[in-house]
């Protein structure tokens, strides 16, 4: 089995990053940083903002379609969450279908226990076999789970943040993770109208800046970091070419700083790319099951097409 990264591990990974990142032609730093301790609860408040559509759509579609997602997928199955679950889907989901087990996958070995332990509560008697892995790589299942078949569940569009190369190497990890006769379940978001998109990453309150612009705090915090932060100013624009969202750090005049033992300097205007949040139609969807080892079962959107659930089995 896969074992937590080590906090030395960690820091290692976010200084060459850093350094690498900081060093192209265009500036970038991977979207998985932003989730230290304070990026953790900045993301929790974004899924709360009016303007952020998808989480409180997703839940609504699971809650609308558990029943009929419990009919295909039928019961005592072992659900494999990738991500640690602390949201509400996961309860309505468990609660419909009557599954054998609940395994939940996730990088952080205390945030784990913490959400498996939360969960185990409302479910009396459903074995939870929480496994701290990198559930990027494969990873082996709790030998507990036996001959249960599987359902993978993904989630919130997580996999937004992967560009369509990468997203099918995951996917396909997801197959040889899962086995043979296993189903997905997986939450994407939809490509839609520019104004909703840049809304929903630049919100009126400033809560998602404060979330881009926490990756430099962080910086500051862990690695030497010297960047005056009010330097720098969040900008969220829809790739329509690319389908996809991107975040950027802007810099509001040239501006210098150290950081991971380098110095770095930026003119005014230039950025540091921090994400892309991949938006898919549903034919790009299928599409997507498809070229990964899929096969396209259903799928729901809400009433104004927002946001979609997809079930793929194999
Ligand atoms: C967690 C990757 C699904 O892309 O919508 C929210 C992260 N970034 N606001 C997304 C995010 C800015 C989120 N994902």
């Amino acid at each position: 089995m896969a074992r937590p990264l080590a906090v030395h591990d960690q820091h290692d990974d976010f200084a060459d990053a850093v350094r690498t990142g900081l060093a192209q032609p265009q500036k970038v730093i991977p979207a998985r940083f932003f989730y230290d301790h304070a990026g953790s609860e900045l993301f929790e408040a974004i899924t709360d903002l009016p303007e952020y559509y998808p989480t409180r759509t997703e839940v609504g579609i699971l809650s609308a379609r558990a029943a009929e997602i419990a009919e295909l997928v039928g019961p005592g199955r072992a659900v494999i969450e990738f991500g640690s679950g602390s949201s509400a889907k996961t309860p309505l989901l468990l609660r419909a279908i009557a599954p054998a087990a609940y395994v939940p996958v996730d990088i952080s070995a205390e945030f784990l226990q913490q959400s498996a332990a939360a969960l185990a509560t409302g479910f009396p008697g459903l074995p939870v076999l929480p496994v701290a892995a990198d559930f990027t790589q494969p990873f082996r299942m709790p030998a507990a789970i036996g001959n249960a078949p599987r359902l993978g569940f993904f989630p919130g569009s997580t996999l937004g943040n992967l560009a369509p190369f990468a997203a099918t190497d995951l996917l396909r990890s997801f197959a040889a993770t899962l086995g043979d006769a296993s189903w997905l379940l997986i939450g994407l978001d939809i490509a839609k109208d520019r104004e909703t998109l840049e809304a929903a990453y630049d919100d009126a309150q400033g809560v998602t800046a404060a979330f881009n612009l926490n990756l430099l705090h962080r910086i500051n915090r862990e690695l030497g970091g010297t960047i005056a932060i009010e330097d720098f100013a969040h900008r969220a624009v829809w790739n329509a070419d690319l389908g996809r969202i991107e975040m950027h750090l802007v810099a509001r005049r040239d501006t210098a700083f150290d950081a991971a033992g380098q110095h770095f300097t930026l003119p005014e205007g230039e950025h540091i790319h921090t994400e892309n949040s991949y938006k898919w139609t549903r034919l790009e969807a299928r599409l997507l099951a498809r070229s990964s080892g899929w096969l396209p079962v259903a799928d729901w959107t809400d009433a104004d097409g927002r946001f979609a659930l997809h079930l793929w089995r194999r």
